[in-house]
């Protein structure tokens, strides 16, 4: 290893040991063990091509997969090895492992999920490619000035990335706009725009080096050679204009998970990275079978949310015009092959896009759409209709030529029965199946949480990596004195190295006595930051009227970035910055309460805080929450929950015994029929002095006396137009704290009931999850050569 990574300083850096920066070690390194996936891979790969293996191909716009080193390093069992030579070398691993960028071509919980299913993929040994888009910039850098979130670009690839492999002869031609032309009953589409999809891999390696899969990005090129005709007349803006126009597809990220972004440049991303995916599946598929017809028994590809569905019509394309299948038959063909994942019930987070924008982009799509409408409607007379007046409804579009449509845990899938899709599923009844989420347990116990990993290690094996249910074995623990000390000595150890990042970071001092109470996810006005915060305040009156009181000190922290034209998100940010600093500024409650908003959450910094948290945030107004897979990241690293009735919650609490979780708050039902009463909201803030109370701080100025109006209009709305229910849930979740601080108060106890959520959490591995896509929806094996149990 230390030979491989001074060859690489040599050889791809340039650099000799005397002059090399960090980053040059962290490239060396990185290179590597990229070297070690290579043969793992190649393997795979090869195995894959002389069984005819079906593959799965899962497309998605995010891969939120932040830094890879550990995780790789981990994976193929050379944590100790590379530690070993680079201390050899003089160097630290944990500065060089500091020094990556952390990955961030996604937005949250859609994109982190497909990054644990590509681990979960290859470590069951299912040949697979995760297809998605090169982002220029990954998701925005998150500052606060003032307390108020400000956006500047990121930029990832400003440095080399060294586990990618440009593929420049692996090319596709993007077209966009121009006309249709039918002769003799065939159609031919002339885009009067086109650009180059050109493809980066990155090896995705599973547990143990078992099997290696690709990560394949798209990035946009221009079609046009440079204009140096423009050049050399001066023009020098003209000559790169082209060139400009093609990189933007793949230049940015949207930032945006709530709204329908209704941005041409984003059907043109969805339609790019799709149809370049379609076309090199089809051409591998070609390069070793000559009847089209034999597709669906070879491939199987999940649309992760209705980014990508204009598969479907692009796979009727290129069938129909380009193989002379008949479009009846296309049609069922592409359904066979394709499988939907929704993870939202948000309306307006559905997305539709204007008929006369979809068919100035894609005119021959727009056909084909409107020739999935009518082999729908003379099939299923009356069916739900993709174009609704000036709209194409991609979720309609996308279960009409999805054979299964899945939700993403039990309560949202029977809502997603009930509510979206309901005509859709009574007349495709067996089509909506549910397969809960899951997350990785390499990345989210074992390489984010050493103490603990370590633990468990040696009371059972390590077996628990690559089979999670195995952790049940712990629940023989929960009585034993011996290991509980230990199961929280590991706790408190995360715990004291959070409190020197924070101090470190945010100036601010904790002590890692205080119960760590952590919310970290993007701001949304339904997972209810809104509440926390207002609660937070609460507490905090009462402990400054009775400091003498018997209370349980607390450290809250917030993580999360809010969509840069969300204006509500935004303003719940600066309310939580503006509480902190009154709080936290408080000489009275000093050792009570503080208030912690460390800025730019992402992946690396959710491996920081999960590890270290006593209590896990998770209360969401009933129904809107499709799953939530920090949750269970947090439970599995032994946090109890205090949680709603709202997507996976419902089956961790299931998991881990209704006793282990602290529950509160309206269901989806109630939620429902809440709303229907009139003047709900002023109803239960009246019937509340505590938050009459908090409401009146936040309204006179206590916690923004520089401009005391700043949050009227946030709090006008709780009275007037309280769509989630935060002042009908928020004396529940009140009280309910405080029954988290008594419990808190008996170690002996906490601690127990901390391993009973640990113990139980097997079942929400991703490869739980993998395996329920690859049996209910994929009709996949994994190799016959990996079996993790
Ligand atoms: C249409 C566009 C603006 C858009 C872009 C991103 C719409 C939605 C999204 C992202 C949605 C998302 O992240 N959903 C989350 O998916 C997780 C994985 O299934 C769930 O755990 C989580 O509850 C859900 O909010």
């Amino acid at each position: 290893m230390k030979e491989e990574i001074l060859k690489h300083l040599r050889n791809s850096q340039g650099k000799d040991a005397a002059h090399s920066s960090v980053y040059d070690w962290r490239v060396a390194l990185s290179l590597a063990l990229r070297d070690r996936m290579v043969d793992h891979w190649f393997r795979s790969t090869r195995e894959t091509y002389e069984s005819g293996a079906k593959r799965v191909y899962y497309l998605s716009m995010e891969f939120l997969i932040g830094r890879l080193v550990e995780d790789t390093a981990a994976n193929l069992g050379l944590v100790q090895e590379a530690k070993t030579a680079l201390a050899e070398l003089g160097q630290d691993y944990e500065a060089i492992v500091l020094n990556e960028p952390d990955a961030a071509l996604g937005n949250g919980g859609l994109g982190r999920l497909a990054a644990c299913f590509m681990d979960s993929l290859a470590s069951l040994g299912i040949p697979a490619y995760g297809y998605g888009i090169r982002y220029e910039h990954g998701l925005f850098k998150q500052d606060f000035v003032d307390g108020s979130q400000v956006e500047t670009a990121e930029t990832w690839l400003s440095q080399r990335n060294a586990w990618e492999f440009a593929r420049p002869e692996v090319q596709f031609r993007i077209g966009f706009g121009g006309h249709v032309e039918h002769h003799e009953g065939k159609a031919h589409w002339h885009p009067w725009e086109t650009v180059l999809a050109t493809a980066y891999d990155t090896p995705v390696i599973g547990w143990k080096g078992s099997w290696g899969n690709t990560l394949r990005l798209w990035s946009a090129k221009p079609e046009a050679k440079f204009d140096l005709k423009s050049f050399n007349r001066g023009d020098y803006l003209a000559a790169g204009r082209s060139e400009a126009l093609a990189r933007t597809i793949s230049r940015v990220l949207y930032p945006d998970d709530t709204t329908d972004a209704g941005k041409e440049l984003r059907l043109k991303q969805e339609y790019f990275f799709t149809a370049a995916s379609i076309m090199d599946l089809l051409r591998r598929f070609l390069s070793d079978h000559d009847n089209i017809r034999e597709l669906p028994n070879a491939v199987a590809i999940q649309l992760n949310d209705t980014h990508p569905a204009i598969a479907g019509p692009e796979l009727v394309r290129l069938m129909v015009d380009e193989h002379d299948v008949p479009m009846a038959e296309a049609i069922g063909l592409a359904r066979q092959c394709l499988g939907y994942t929704n993870h939202t019930l948000l309306p307006e987070a559905l997305e539709r896009w204007h008929i006369g924008l979809l068919g100035r982009v894609l005119p021959r799509h727009l056909e084909i759409i409107r020739a999935i409408e009518d082999d729908q409607q003379a099939k299923h007379p009356g069916s739900p209709r993709i174009l609704e007046q000036d709209h194409v409804r991609m979720g309609e579009l996308a279960f009409i030529m999805a054979h299964k449509v899945n939700g993403v845990s039990a309560l949202h899938t029977d809502l997603v029965k009930e509510t979206v899709f309901a005509d859709l599923n009574r007349i495709h009844p067996k089509r909506i199946v549910n397969e809960t989420n899951g997350i990785t347990p390499r990345r989210w116990l074992h390489t984010c949480n050493a103490p603990l990993s370590e633990l468990v290690t040696q009371e059972i094996g390590e077996g628990w990596v690559g089979d999670l249910e195995q952790l049940k074995a712990l629940n023989q623990k929960s009585g034993d004195r011996t290991f509980l000390d230990a199961f929280s000595a590991a706790k408190r150890q995360n715990k004291e190295q959070l409190a020197d990042w924070i101090a470190q970071s945010c100036d601010i001092q904790i002590d890692p006595a205080a119960m760590f109470d952590i919310q970290i996810k993007r701001i949304h006005e339904y997972k209810r930051q809104l509440m926390n915060i207002l609660e937070t305040i609460a507490l905090w009156n009462e402990m400054h009227d009775a400091p003498n009181a018997e209370w349980t000190p607390r450290v809250k922290i917030f993580g999360g970035k809010a969509a840069p034209g969300y204006h509500v998100a935004k303003q719940i940010i600066h309310l939580i910055n503006d509480v902190a600093r009154v709080i936290n500024n408080d000489r009275v409650t000093k050792d009570l309460l503080k208030v912690v908003y460390p800025p730019n959450y992402n992946v690396t910094m959710a491996e920081r805080l999960i590890p270290a948290a006593d209590l896990s945030e998770q209360i969401s107004t009933a129904g809107k929450e499709a799953s939530g897979t920090g949750n269970m990241k947090f439970a599995l690293n032994g946090a109890l929950t205090i949680g709603t009735l709202d997507g996976a919650n419902v089956e961790i609490r299931e998991h881990v015994g209704s006793e282990n979780f602290f529950l509160f708050g309206l269901t989806a039902q109630e939620v429902v029929e809440r709303r229907h009463v009139h003047g709900f909201s002023r109803a239960a803030i009246e019937a509340s002095p505590r938050l009459t109370r908090v409401l009146g701080q936040i309204f006179e100025g206590v916690f923004s006396p520089s401009d005391p109006s700043r949050y009227h209009g946030l709090i006008g709305t709780l009275y007037d137009h309280d769509y989630f229910l935060v002042t009908c849930d928020f004396d529940s979740y009140f009280d309910t704290q405080r029954r988290v601080d008594e419990v808190y108060r008996n170690p002996q106890n906490w601690a127990a009931m901390a391993l009973r959520n640990t113990a139980n959490m097997g079942w929400f591995s991703s490869d739980r999850t993998i395996k329920g896509y690859a049996r209910d929806i994929w009709q996949v094996n994994a190799s016959e050569k990996v079996r993790l149990e």
